[in-house]
């Protein structure tokens, strides 16, 4: 143990310890930026420094280990100015547009100049960067807002293990960059967003659709279009924090009742999809199982495009082992501008198909070429929104959020199941997928709480989840990972033999969809968890459970599809990835 003093208390901490965590300890709060709990403690904004042995130094108190006989004080007014000074300089190369921004009111360093009184427009000469970058991409980079933190470069390099970003420049021109200066839309950027929600400003974002969907939905504009919007498992868990608040009052019925009052005509349910997934997937999965000399192993699932894009460009030679079912997304689309187009006696380019997703990578998916099937030349969905771009169209189009009713959503799209809503938590896909491959291959439903529980990965410490299963005889040994960190640990396992499955459930974003680039910010708080825990709350408590029980999705198969696998299947929900 070592002896220190923290603003005169003495107190005894381990070896090792930061100053940082001293303090926390202590119960002294000392404002950070650039620090990540467990990734990063590069020092780079210098905001948490403190003052050791009364004036001798002022270090970093995230990269500082204790010392025997430390005096530190974390507020004196040296330490005080001291970070006055840089949150100037941060704001000398910050483009302040706070009340344009979107990240107004939840910026780190706006609550940082705020607190420590600092004006945007101090002594030190504005030194703003040039911004270059595409606006029509899905992920957009603001020079003039990047702050130096490298949050982004710690996310992408330690946790999804791709180092998209990196520092460029030199001197006092130093930066953060497309590693090896290669243009973004080459790099191998798998659009996670996982960068996005780290930043503590707005210097990354996903590109805004809010307008383009609010001009949509102008009736007197668009007077002939039919506007259905689809919502993912995962945005019903989180959409109220953006509100202020809790899971129990902002419900998925809540939410139907905003995107109704918004102006959509048919609000749907991508769980409806979900449900239809598993429905595909599970059938394919069992078709290579009894097949098995066919194809190479384990089968991977195919929903998350930033898995997909992840596989295609790190791991090319596996990228047939991705289940061919589309996403639920893409599946969704395609049964909207051919089925439901049908029945209500619309043509498919006369609907526009819009889904809100808790994703960034789900706005590019949908301009894969060859995920677009219903009708050539059209798109089967027109445009992807985050969870954070549905909240603010609901802010832009003044809905009285606090004061909503609960509603359902539409029929026929918008039934789902529990096992369609636990696909937005990590090991809910090959959850959901299990227990309808149980019925199929023994005639009876498993215990939906119980059988396969083992695959629910949420808070696990291991890098992935793995468990084996003997379904009437059939020995099914899956495999449940997050984030692409573990992902490539995994991969890395498969191909030097170490482990064999034979069904993967792939997350590219901790702790799932939940934990989404697409979903509301909070600085330095992980908020997946309590979502996964939403998320199963909706699945114990809805009365389907199993996805072959989904009688929207029974009636799809009797009216049009005919089959699982069948032919209209086939054209329609599956793809070859190669687009
Ligand atoms: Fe997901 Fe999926 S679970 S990929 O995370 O398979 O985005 O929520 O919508 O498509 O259903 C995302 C979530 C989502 C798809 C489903
Ligand atoms: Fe998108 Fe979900 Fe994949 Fe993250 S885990 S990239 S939110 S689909």
């Amino acid at each position: 143990m070592v002896n220190i003093k923290i603003n005169g208390k003495a107190l005894q901490v381990k070896e090792g310890t930061t100053i940082l965590d001293a303090a926390k300890e202590a119960g002294y709060n000392i404002p950070t930026l650039c620090w990540m709990k467990d990734y990063s403690d590069i020092g780079a904004c210098r905001v948490c420094v403190v003052e050791i042995d009364d004036n001798k130094t002022l270090a970093a108190s995230c990269n500082t280990v204790v010392q025997e006989g430390m005096d530190i004080k974390t507020n004196s007014p040296r330490v005080v100015e001291a970070r006055r000074e840089n949150i100037k300089l941060m704001l000398s190369q910050h483009n302040v547009t706070c009340p344009t921004c979107e990240r107004n009111i939840n910026c780190a360093l706006q609550d940082l100049a705020n607190k420590y009184a600092v004006s945007s427009d101090n002594e030190i000469p504005k030194m703003l960067a040039i911004n270059e970058w595409d606006t029509t991409l899905p992920l957009i980079r603001e020079e003039d807002k990047c702050i130096k933190c490298y949050r982004c470069v710690q996310v992408c390099e330690k946790i999804q293990s791709i180092g998209v970003w990196d520092m460029v420049g030199t001197g006092a021109n130093t930066t953060v960059g497309v590693k090896n200066n290669v243009p973004f839309n080459q790099s191998d950027c798998v659009l996670c967003g996982q960068c996005i929600t780290h930043c503590p400003t707005n210097a990354l974002h996903s590109r805004d659709d809010v307008m383009e969907i609010a001009n949509l939905l102008d009736k007197e504009k668009n007077p002939d279009k039919v506007i259905v919007v689809q919502t993912a498992p995962s945005p019903r868990t989180a959409w109220g924090e953006d509100f202020g608040l809790d899971p129990e009052f902002a419900t998925e019925r809540r939410m139907a009742a905003a995107l109704r009052r918004a102006g959509f005509d048919y609000v749907f349910d991508t769980n409806f999809s979900a449900d239809l997934t598993i429905m595909e997937e599970g059938n394919e999965f069992l078709h290579r199982f009894t097949h098995k000399e066919d194809y190479a192993w384990p089968m991977f699932t195919s929903c998350c495009p930033g898995w997909v894009r992840f596989l295609k460009s790190q791991y090319p030679e596996m990228t047939d082992q991705l289940s061919t079912a589309k996403s639920p997304q893409g599946m969704f689309g395609a049964i909207t501008k051919s089925y439901f187009a049908e029945k209500i006696g619309k043509a498919p380019e006369d609907i526009i198909c819009i889904s809100v997703m808790p994703c960034s990578a789900k706005k590019e998916e949908l301009e894969i070429p060859n995920l677009n099937d219903a009708k050539e030349g059209i798109k089967d969905v027109d445009y992807s929104l985050t969870t954070r771009e549905m909240n603010r169209l609901f802010k832009y189009l003044n809905i009285d959020i606090e004061n909503l009713p609960e509603e359902g959503f539409d029929s026929p799209l918008g039934s789902g199941t529990g096992a369609a809503v636990i696909f937005g938590a990590t090991g809910g896909v090959m959850e959901a997928a299990l227990r309808t491959c149980y019925f199929v291959l023994t005639g009876d439903n498993p215990d939906a709480d119980e059988t396969f529980k083992a695959v629910r990965a949420t808070g696990s410490d291991k890098p992935w989840v793995e468990a084996e299963y003997n379904v009437n005889g059939a020995i099914v040994r899956a495999a449940v990972v997050n984030s692409l960190g573990n992902t490539r640990k995994l991969l890395e396992a498969l191909k030097a033999g170490e482990v064999e499955y034979d069904f993967v459930e792939v997350m590219a974003c901790p702790g799932g969809c939940v934990g989404g680039g697409g979903q509301p910010i909070h600085f330095n708080e992980e908020r997946a968890t309590d979502r996964a825990k939403v998320i199963y709350n909706y699945d114990s408590n809805n009365k389907m459970r199993f996805s072959h029980e989904n009688p929207d999705v029974q009636t799809l198969y009797d009216e049009f599809l005919k089959e699982p696998l069948g032919e209209k299947s086939h054209h329609l929900l599956h793809t070859d990835h190669q687009g």
